[in-house]
C-alpha cells in the first residue's frame, strides 16, 4: 500500500494543473489504489478465454469476440455507455470496444485505451491482456467511486493491433473533424506488466504540442512511489500513432518487449540483465505466468492517477496567444528569425509560457532553436537533438517569469550541419 498525496502538490505544480481534484478530500488519496489482484482476475479470464479458443485471443478467431465480449460486459454492468465498432482486416471481421463514463464536458474528452486483440502463437497475456486489464479495472473504478469529472473520459479496446495497429487508425479515420477535436489527449498502454519490467514513459518529443503535459503526468505518479522511470520513443509501434497523426497530444507507459534490460536498467529496477524485458514477447509462452504483479500493481495505480488527474483538473483558465505564422525559409548553414510582437500583456511573462514551434526539416539534428525575449535574453528549446529524425513540431515550456511580457520576440533558428535544410512554418506564444 502506497499513498500518492505526499508529493501530490508537486507532481500537479509539475504538470501546470491549476487546483487539486474536486473529488479530493482532505485525509484521502487523489487517486485510488486499484487492487492488483482484481486486475490480475481480469488476466485469469482472458487466460481461460484463451485456453477454451484454440490458446489465443487474436483478430479473426473466436477469442478475440470473446474478449472482448468479456470486457462489455463489466463495462456494461458499471453503468458505462459502450459501443462496439466493426471493421474488416484480412478478410475477418474485428471490433473496437469504445466506453464512456457519462458525466462531465462532452466537448472535453481524455481517452485512454490499449490494443485487446492478442498474436495468434498464444494468449497475448502482457501484450496486451495487462494494459487491457488495468484499463478495465480502472474504469470499474471510475464507476465504483461514481468519479464526477469535469471532462468526459473515454477508453477504447483496439482490435487488430498486432496487424498493423488495424483498429485504432480505422477509429481515428473514422471521426470527424468536429469530433476529433473534442479528443485533448490520449494516452495509450501496451504491455505494462512485463517479467523483467522496465519503466517507460512515452517521450512527448516529436509527439504533438500538449503531449509534455501527459508525459508528465504519467511520470509524476511513479515519482511518488519512488520508481525511477525512462523516458523511451515508441515511434509507431502501438495505438497512440493514429492519434499523434491526427494532431492530437498523446502519452503511454510500457513495461518493455524484445528489448534487452542493461545493467544499469537492472541496478535501479531490479530483474536480469542481458535478458528480454519479456522473454516471452509474440510467443506461446505469454500467459497468465508471464506477468511481474509489481509492474502491473504500479502501473495500474498510474494509470488510475492520470485518469483522474486528467479528467478532474479543471482547464486553467489561457492567457493570450499570439503566433507568427508566416513561413520563413531555413537555408543550409544559416541563422533565420522569427518575430512576435507581445502588447497589452501587463508585467512579466509567466513560469510556464508554452513556446508552440512548427518547423519542416529533413534533418533535425542539424538544428538549434532558441526563443529570445524583447530584452535580448536567449532561451534555449532544442540543441541538435533528435539525430536524423525530421520536423521538429513541439510546445515548449519556458520559465520566462524574469522577462517583461510586451515587446517583440525572436525565434532564432540555426541551420548548423551541411545538406539538410527546412521552413520555419509559424511558432506562438501562449502567456
Ligand atoms: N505494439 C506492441 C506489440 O503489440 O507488439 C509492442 C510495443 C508496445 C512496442 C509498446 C513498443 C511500445
Ligand atoms: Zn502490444
Ligand atoms: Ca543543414
Amino acid at each position: 500500500m502506497r499513498t500518492l498525496l505526499p508529493t501530490l502538490a508537486a507532481a500537479l505544480v509539475a504538470v501546470g494543473v491549476a487546483s487539486a481534484p474536486a473529488a479530493a478530500a482532505p485525509g484521502t488519496l487523489a487517486a485510488p489504489d486499484i487492487p492488483v489482484a482484481n486486475v490480475q482476475a481480469h488476466l485469469a479470464q482472458l487466460q481461460s478465454i484463451a485456453n477454451a479458443n484454440g490458446g489465443n485471443r487474436a483478430h479473426g478467431r473466436s477469442g478475440y469476440r470473446a474478449s472482448i465480449d468479456y470486457v462489455q460486459a463489466r463495462l456494461d454492468a458499471a453503468g458505462y455507455t459502450t459501443s462496439l465498432q466493426p471493421f474488416t482486416s484480412g478478410g475477418a471481421t474485428g471490433w473496437n470496444l469504445i466506453a464512456e463514463w457519462p458525466r462531465g464536458d462532452a466537448n472535453d474528452v481524455i481517452m485512454a485505451g490499449g490494443h485487446l486483440d492478442s498474436v495468434t502463437a498464444g494468449p497475448g497475456i502482457n501484450d496486451n491482456g495487462s494494459g487491457s486489464a488495468a484499463l478495465l479495472e480502472v474504469a470499474l473504478t471510475v464507476a465504483s467511486q461514481n468519479l464526477d469529472p469535469a471532462k468526459r473520459i473515454r477508453f477504447g479496446w483496439w482490435g487488430a493491433e498486432e496487424r498493423g495497429l488495424v483498429g485504432s487508425t480505422f477509429y481515428v479515420n473514422s471521426l470527424p473533424a468536429t469530433e476529433r477535436a473534442k479528443i485533448k489527449g490520449y494516452v495509450n498502454f501496451d504491455m505494462v506488466g512485463s517479467p523483467n519490467p522496465a519503466y517507460f514513459v512515452y517521450s512527448s518529443s516529436g509527439q504533438p504540442p500538449g503531449s509534455t503535459d501527459l508525459q508528465h503526468v504519467l511520470e509524476a505518479p511513479f515519482a511518488a512511489m519512488g520508481v525511477p522511470t525512462e523516458l523511451t520513443s515508441v515511434g509507431g509501434r502501438s495505438d497512440h500513432a493514429a492519434f499523434a497523426n491526427a494532431g492530437i497530444p498523446t502519452g503511454g507507459l510500457f513495461t518493455g518487449a524484445e528489448g534487452i534490460k542493461s545493467s544499469a536498467q537492472a541496478q535501479k529496477w531490479g530483474g536480469t540483465a542481458g535478458q528480454a524485458f519479456d522473454r516471452c514477447y509474440h510467443a506461446s509462452c505469454d500467459t497468465s505466468s508471464n506477468i511481474n504483479v509489481t509492474a502491473l500493481d504500479r502501473n495500474s495505480d498510474a494509470i488510475a492517477y492520470a485518469i483522474w488527474t486528467l479528467s478532474t483538473a479543471a482547464t486553467p483558465p489561457a492567457g493570450p496567444r499570439f503566433e507568427n505564422p508566416t513561413d520563413v525559409a531555413i537555408p543550409d548553414l544559416s541563422t533565420v528569425e522569427s518575430p512576435i510582437t507581445v502588447t497589452g500583456v501587463p508585467g512579466n511573462a509567466p513560469g510556464d509560457l508554452a513556446v508552440g514551434v512548427d518547423i519542416s526539416h529533413t534533418y533535425r539534428g542539424d538544428l538549434v532553436v532558441d526563443v529570445i525575449a524583447p530584452d535580448g535574453s536567449v532561451y534555449n528549446l532544442h540543441n541538435r537533438s533528435g539525430g536524423s529524425a525530421d520536423n521538429l513540431v513541439a510546445t515548449y515550456t519556458v520559465n520566462a517569469s524574469a522577462e517583461v511580457a510586451n515587446g517583440t520576440w525572436r525565434l532564432r533558428v540555426r541551420d548548423a550541419a551541411r545538406a539538410d535544410t527546412g521552413t520555419i512554418n509559424g511558432w506562438s506564444l501562449q502567456f
